[in-house]
């Protein structure tokens, strides 16, 4: 007779539950059991919650303002990609409480480690979108300074990220400096071992990491019921000994209040923070990617009016903290910044294609030396050529 895995978990003595027991160390790690929020999908606030006091309202219209310019800046990204400007773009639509919520609740001199999700993110915490979008144009480099601006490079391999926030967040609390490290990572990347080496190593360290997950249910194709067994992704952190908490990512004001404790935890010395934001990608992995051929449009549809900008200007007039004047003047911001953007992207850049040697190594080696000859020597036969 063959046996169904329900049976097995039926029979198991293992499976039963056992009556919580006040004294387990566990439970102070656990996550709540339904993801935090302070205003339900229609930005009517929920009963005020003493371990997450709602952000001061000049942040939450700063959160508004931040979110519709980088919405605007996400679609422009966009349309950069179908006219030939932009290799490719991964859009963080319907994430922007995550994106925004995430930089309001680190300060300037802490450091963030984004994935190549996180294009908005980094607008809003303030780098030029020019800057963000040189990697995506098909340069060679990041195009910011990373140091400058405390922001390392957009990660395309998947969680390496978290060994370089640990790393950083270690080196830095041994200094004696009180950064946090925010990294940003996506559901499917949770299931790569870098993830995992990273939040145990800040763990045993003590590392001041926030380790922010956006759960938005998809890793390209696969969706998160392949991706793990756990009851959510926030579990993850106890069985490292790591504190976390599940949050409705698309509530804003539930991401600010939730983060804002995650980087005050860090920032305190007691080690790193796992947050997982429950999300929704509501546009295809890339523009490269066709997601109709693996999701339904009726889940989509489902979560768009969950959205996350409509919920807080809806809370926000609400209050009478945000009127047509306002919402009218950020559209106006957004509008304009569109507008720089496609401006300046449609500048052809001058790159220097002997630039690409420059930061290899401190020293070259040899082998580059002469590779970097060869291309010189190439490029200055064509230009005779043409001037021929
Ligand atoms: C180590 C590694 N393996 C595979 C890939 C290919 N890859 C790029 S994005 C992606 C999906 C990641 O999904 P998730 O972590 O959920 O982030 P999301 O794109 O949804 O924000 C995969 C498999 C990669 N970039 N790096
Ligand atoms: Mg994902």
């Amino acid at each position: 007779m063959t046996t169904t895995p329900r049976a097995v978990r039926r029979a198991s003595p293992r499976a039963r539950r056992r009556p919580a027991n006040p004294a387990d160390p566990a439970r102070p790690l656990l996550p709540d059991a339904e993801p935090v929020s302070l205003l339900d999908p229609t930005g009517t606030p929920l009963p005020a919650r003493t371990d997450y006091p709602e952000p001061d309202v000049d942040l939450l219209r700063e959160l508004y303002r931040r979110m519709v310019v980088g919405r605007r800046f996400d679609t422009q990204a966009t349309a950069l990609t179908k006219q030939g400007r932009l290799a490719v773009y991964p859009s963080s639509r319907g994430q922007e409480a995550c994106q925004v919520g995430a930089m309001l609740a680190v300060r300037d001199t802490d450091w963030v480690f984004p994935t190549y999700r996180e294009s908005m993110a980094l607008v809003s915490r303030g780098l030029d979108p020019i800057e963000v979008l040189t990697l995506l144009r098909g340069d060679w480099h990041c195009g910011y300074d990373p140091a400058a601006r405390r922001t390392a490079p957009q990660c395309t391999p998947l969680a390496t990220q978290c060994v370089h926030a640990a790393g950083l967040a270690y080196g830095e609390a041994h200094q004696g400096r009180d950064t946090v490290a925010l990294a940003f990572i996506g559901d499917g990347a949770t299931s790569e071992g870098d993830f995992h080496e990273g939040i145990n190593f800040a763990a045993v360290f003590k590392a001041p990491v926030v380790y922010f997950v956006q759960n938005n249910r998809y890793a390209i194709s696969v969706p998160l019921s392949r991706q793990t067994a756990a009851p959510s992704l926030a579990y993850k952190g106890v069985g490292y000994g790591v504190p976390s908490e599940q949050v409705d990512g698309n509530d804003p004001v539930a991401v600010l209040a939730v983060l804002t404790r995650a980087v005050e935890h860090a920032r305190a010395g007691n080690g790193p923070f796992l947050v997982e934001a429950h999300t929704y990608r509501m546009e295809p992995h890339t523009n490269a990617d066709d997601a109709t051929r693996y999701r339904d449009g009726a889940e989509v549809d489902a979560w768009r009016d969950r959205d996350p900008i409509v919920r807080l200007e809806k809370y926000l007039r609400d209050r009478g903290e945000l009127d047509d004047v306002a919402v009218a003047a950020v559209a106006a911001e957004a509008e304009a910044y569109a507008a720089d953007v496609r401006e300046r992207m449609n500048a052809q850049p001058t790159v220097d294609p002997l630039s690409l040697f420059d930061h290899v190594y401190a020293q070259p080696t040899p082998q580059l030396i002469e590779q970097r000859e060869q291309i010189r020597a190439e490029l200055a036969a064509a230009e005779q050529e043409g001037d021929a």
